[in-house]
């Protein structure tokens, strides 16, 4: 409609999943689903459908740079979101980036392996988040696994909302200002419990019984980055987006799309009116 002002941007830095269920193409849905002009900065082209990732192929580390700055230098990119990095190069130039105060609201999903097994990101990634990005974002989402391998604990010591707050302030100590850790994927609830400022806040909630999950977290970090780009608070931020993705996978419970794990429903298609 004409005088509708004109949307936030936010940009996701992230790999692309040929099957539109993760990666970027769940942060330009997600963005989408709140109204916020999504950008890309692609750092890896996958191969991959609702079954099986395929193949990896990351894009040269200056490349990656190169598309961020394009987008930085003409769009007013509210904030920012990381997903898959793919090379600990990546991880360098984005973390140089930030380092230098040009990602606003940065909100940084620790991908390291999909959920199906396959590696998301090689050599010394670990220790170039834990070194170098995460010191520098406002929010970090890893689940159980990401946080074990981050804090160097095996999964199964990561069950309790105790053990789940422990890794989240322990992660926050390498200066990140709010961590995330998402119980989702693997404990009977949903619960994640965020370590903040303010201590801890757990955020409980019922698990979906679905397989349709994929891109689950991809979506949950931009839902986040899209609504610091509209202006809220990061706890505000983080319920809001948890609520996304948990009526997203109610919406696509019953979608057939491929044989493996499926979407989200993103824009609420499956919502009676
Ligand atoms: O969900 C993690 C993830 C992130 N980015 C890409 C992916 C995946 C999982 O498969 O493919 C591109």
């Amino acid at each position: 409609m004409p005088g509708d002002p004109t949307p936030p941007v936010a940009l996701s830095i992230a790999g692309s999943d040929s099957g539109g269920g993760a990666g970027a193409q769940a942060d330009l849905k997600s963005f989408a689903a709140h109204r916020v002009h999504g950008t890309t900065a692609l750092t890896a082209v996958t191969a991959q459908n609702t079954a099986e990732v395929r193949g990896v192929f990351p894009l040269p580390a200056p490349f990656v740079r190169l598309q961020i700055e394009a987008v930085l230098d003409d769009l007013a990119v509210r904030s920012v979101k990381t997903g898959m990095l793919a090379t600990p190069d990546i991880v360098r130039i984005v973390a140089d980036l930030a380092a230098s105060g040009r990602l606003p609201h940065l909100v940084v999903d620790p991908v390291l392996v999909s959920s199906s097994g396959q590696a998301l990101m090689d050599g010394d990634g670990v220790a170039v988040y834990l070194e170098r990005l995460l010191p520098c974002a406002e929010v970090a989402t890893p689940n159980l696994r990401e946080a074990a391998a981050l804090t160097n604990q095996r999964v199964e010591d990561l069950m309790t909302v105790e053990a789940m707050a422990d890794a989240a302030e322990a992660l926050r100590r390498l200066g990140t200002t709010y961590v995330v850790v998402k119980g989702g994927h693997l404990t009977e609830a949903a619960d994640d419990v965020v370590a903040g400022p303010e201590g801890i806040t757990v955020l409980a909630a019922t698990r979906v019984p679905t397989g349709n999950d994929h891109g689950t977290g991809c979506s949950l970090s931009a839902a986040i980055a899209a609504r610091l780009a509209l202006g809220d608070d990061v706890l505000s931020a983080v319920r809001a987006a948890k609520a996304f993705v948990a009526r997203g996978l109610t919406g696509s419970a019953g979608w057939r799309l491929g044989a493996g794990h499926g979407p989200i429903d993103h824009f609420g298609w499956s919502v009676r009116s």
